[in-house]
């Protein structure tokens, strides 16, 4: 059985309980992370911290834990479950109040951190590549809950979601109000142009400033491919040479259909691929050591 922090204490799974009158559950009142290890390493833990950190900060939640105490529990929760690969996701709630939308005067937060496995897509689909569709539900605007913010409410994300698999394809693109591609349901998209350029939308349309995003633009820079951060229509997606999606969860993953065109040849291309193993490699020889 696993092991679970919550507020302070280490428990079991079963016993990993919150309250119904928790903010989370009642008004997805919270923010989380999703991070992964790599035999015994934390990838990118800083980075998730911050932004876990910056999330709260945004819908002035403070967190009760320094960043050093909330990565030595990190550590600790991955340690309890003798894991070595695995996907950590920390949560934290306001905290618990009467029913009532009013959020002042909640009680002090709910900390929880869960370390466990995920299911990844299958092998032949990192190696054939994914199919997509644009869903017809938007992106949410920014000034309404910056998509910025990984708060407690994906349920745009989840409804996006059902959309791909209603229509047969993997994974669902989100467009912005004003039309743009933005990303994907929990995935940053990037474009690799006819003309050499590696292209993903600026964060400002909606995009979640990945961790993944970041590793990738940086591994580009560094193979010498110029990358821009850019605004791109559908047409520019269906006419691109290749593409592909970045997430902790997904890593990157080929795409190479989107609303029925094939994208470039219909295979993973060949950036794509050297993008992948470059940040493989990554993910073996960096991270926070929990052992
Ligand atoms: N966009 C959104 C909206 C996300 O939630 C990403 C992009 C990729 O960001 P990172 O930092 O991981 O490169 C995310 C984060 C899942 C799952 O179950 C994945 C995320 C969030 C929630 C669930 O795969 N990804």
């Amino acid at each position: 059985m696993g092991i679970v922090y919550v507020n302070g204490e280490f428990v079991s799974t079963e016993e990993a309980k919150v309250s119904v009158y928790d903010r989370g559950l009642l008004y997805g009142d919270g923010v989380f992370e999703g991070i992964r290890a790599y035999n015994g390493r934390v990838f990118k833990l800083d980075e998730h911290i911050d932004r876990l950190y910056e999330s709260a900060h945004s819908i002035l939640i403070d967190i009760p834990l320094t960043k050093e105490e909330f990565k030595e529990n990190l550590a600790e929760t991955i340690r309890r479950n003798q894991l070595r690969d695995s996907y950590i996701r920390p949560i934290v709630t306001r905290g618990i109040k009467g029913l009532g939308i009013d959020p002042w005067d909640a009680m002090s937060p709910t900390v929880i951190i869960i370390a466990d496995k995920i299911n990844l897509y299958s092998s032949k689909m990192y190696e054939e590549g994914i199919s997509a569709v644009c869903a017809s539900t938007i992106r949410n605007n920014p000034n309404a809950c910056n998509p910025q913010i990984k708060s407690l409410n994906y349920l745009n994300s989840a409804l996006a979601k059902f959309e791909a698999y209603l229509a047969g394809a993997d994974e669902a693109l989100f467009l912005n109000p004003q039309g743009y591609v933005v990303e994907a349901a929990v995935d940053n998209l990037f474009i690799y142009t006819k003309e050499g350029v590696l292209i993903t939308p600026p964060t400002y349309l909606g995009a979640l400033r990945g961790i993944t995003r970041d590793a990738v633009i940086a591994i580009a820079r560094d193979k010498g491919i110029p990358v821009k951060e850019e605004p791109f229509t559908r047409h520019s997606l269906y006419n691109a040479v290749e593409s592909f999606l970045t997430g902790t969860a997904a890593e990157i993953i080929p795409l190479v259909k989107v609303d029925g065109r094939v994208i470039g040849d219909g295979r993973p291309g060949k950036v794509t691929r050297d993008i992948m193993a470059a940040y493989r490699e990554l993910t073996k020889t960096s991270g926070y050591p929990v052992y």
